[in-house]
């Protein structure tokens, strides 16, 4: 046993960066990880961000991912971790967040020592030291032009898979461009953060991939190349500053010699290319066929699913190109109210713990008696609605400004299951069944609003952390495909997998019930 392969998988999220080791036979051997507010508290974020006066703008330190990384693998270390083992190393990064490399950057990833720490040695890579990612809200303007620009909303989804939004990195370089261009200037090499932390692993540029870059508003989904247009109307020089895209199963390169000296890496670990936090998750619960729908409950929801024929909408929803299938495709729709959103309505309820709050919600029956609400604490992405505040309506659509615990419990859950339900299905998401991941897939009472809410049976997996597990399964798939010289079904990868469990049905009384409360919550949203 002691020489068999281990696969490693890493997952730069929002608040932490994970890791999970996984066999040859995919079971867990491990899982380590670092907090970013509780860990490395002298970068004083909350939630791993930092928030503008404004309340749209939201950036993380880059450097702080840097110490993460080297925190991280010293835990591991500390655990005798087996990294002569490992056959190969993957990764996630949350998406559409961009990295500014300064120039000569690369050339000192090429030569770092490992005496000292890659924070202490990279400080002062970066042109742009506050990093925007997927929470920023700050790019209107830059939104607007590039729609007009690309034709409309429509025409720009058709050419890569998402109308413009806020988040999506070409909106956020145009904005730096405008409002920092000697930082732009002084830019060698933009990374997204999956691309950033695969370039800290192998001490070099690694490639974007057409996967996480389908979030950019800046790539041609079908041709899966940059498309120049796109480049050309958000800043100068810019394709040499995104560098080449590459497919996810692809090798970006072999573990540097600085992580091999402190950590006891092998001299020839392959770093199979970094993919977004989502285009993971699908990877590691293994979507494959239509009608396979997943969604993950965690800082932002997301709800995925794998896709073949893709329709782009110039309203709503991202099309992304499938991290698993050269010529397969992943549909997303992403909301910022999630788990924290979930949090500060389960407070001001008086809830101590999620079983405290599910227990009020079981004081009201399902459809809360007509009652409806949008929670929307932080500018939201799915609808657009960017001023926070609580909306609360009777059965008669009346506005009212509060519920009882009890119906603001079922209200925000509700709400949320509704919303998506919604949205999926005019971006084309029909679920026969959905799997559910991410921290509150173990939260019964929400699994329970979702299954009813659905009209179909609700899974979990086992392993919450979706996207890490994924990035070490596309580990072993990469090495799979490297070591054939050719593409392997993703599936052959995954083969021996552990089966999921079926969580809970739909209550077909409740089902009925859903489906007219449905067109009331979408005329209500389209009201406000
Ligand atoms: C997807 O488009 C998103 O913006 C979020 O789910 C981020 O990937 C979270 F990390």
């Amino acid at each position: 046993m002691s020489d068999a392969p281990l696969f490693l998988g890493l997952d730069s999220s929002t608040q932490s960066l994970k890791a999970i080791l996984i066999d040859d036979q995919l079971g867990v051997q491990g899982e380590w990880s670092v907090n970013f507010d509780a860990d490395l508290p002298h970068y004083k974020t909350r939630g791993g961000v930092h928030v503008a006066a404004d309340g749209l703008g939201v950036t993380s330190p880059p450097v702080m991912w840097v110490e993460a990384l080297d925190r991280l693998l010293e835990r591991m270390h500390q655990d005798h971790c087996p990294f002569a083992r490992i056959a190969a190393v993957s990764g996630s990064g949350q998406q559409h967040g961009s990295v500014y490399w300064r120039r000569g950057a690369r050339a000192r990833l090429a030569a770092l020592n490992p005496q000292t720490s890659l924070a202490d040695q990279l400080r002062t890579a970066f042109a742009v030291e506050a990093s925007p990612i997927w929470m920023d809200s700050s790019t209107g303007a830059e939104c607007r032009e590039r729609e007009q620009a690309m034709g409309g909303a429509q025409a720009l989804a058709d050419l890569t898979g998402s109308r413009a939004y806020e988040r999506f990195t070409g909106n956020q370089i145009a904005r730096i461009y405008r409002l920092n261009s000697d930082g732009y200037a002084a830019t060698e090499r933009i990374a997204l953060v999956s691309s950033f932390m695969a370039s800290l692993l192998i001490g070099d540029y690694a490639p974007i991939d057409v996967s996480d870059g389908s979030g950019m508003n800046l790539m041609n989904l079908r041709m899966r190349q940059w498309d120049p247009r796109s480049l050309e109307i958000t800043a100068p020089d810019l394709a040499g500053r995104l560098g080449p895209l590459a497919l996810a199963h692809e090798t970006a390169g072999y573990v540097s010699a600085y992580h091999q000296q402190r950590y006891g890496f092998g001299p020839q670990t392959p770093v199979i290319v970094f993919s977004g936090d989502n285009p993971n998750s699908l990877a590691g619960l293994r979507l494959k066929e239509a009608g396979d729908v997943a969604i993950s409950l965690g800082t932002s929801d997301t709800m995925f699913a794998a896709l073949r024929d893709p329709t782009p909408s110039g309203e709503e929803g991202h099309l992304f190109a499938s991290p698993v299938d050269p010529e397969g495709y992943m549909a997303l729709v992403c909301y910022k109210n999630g788990s924290l959103t979930r949090e500060a309505i389960r407070e001001s309820c008086g809830a101590k713990n999620w079983a405290d709050f599910a227990r009020l919600l079981e004081q009201t029956p399902p459809g809360n008696r007509g009652r409806l609400g949008f929670y929307i604490e932080v500018p939201e992405i799915t609808p657009p609605l960017l001023i926070p505040g609580r909306r609360r309506f009777d059965a008669e659509d009346r506005p009212v400004a509060a519920f009882d615990p009890a119906a603001e419990a079922r209200a925000v859950y509700e709400s949320q299951m509704l919303s998506m339900r919604w949205h999926g299905d005019r971006l084309g998401i029909r679920p026969k069944t959905i799997l559910a991941t991410g921290g509150a897939s173990r939260d019964l009472a929400l699994l329970r609003v979702m299954a009813d809410v659905f009209g179909v049976p609700v899974w979990v997996a086992e392993q919450a952390n979706s996207a890490a597990l994924g990035a070490a399964y596309r580990a072993r798939h990469g090495r799979m495909c490297r070591d054939r010289g050719r593409f392997v079904p993703f599936g052959e990868a995954v083969a021996q997998a552990p089966a999921f469990r079926k969580a809970i049905d739909p209550d077909p009384n409740a089902q009925r019930l859903y489906a007219d409360l449905r067109t009331r919550f979408g005329n209500l949203e389209q009201r406000l």
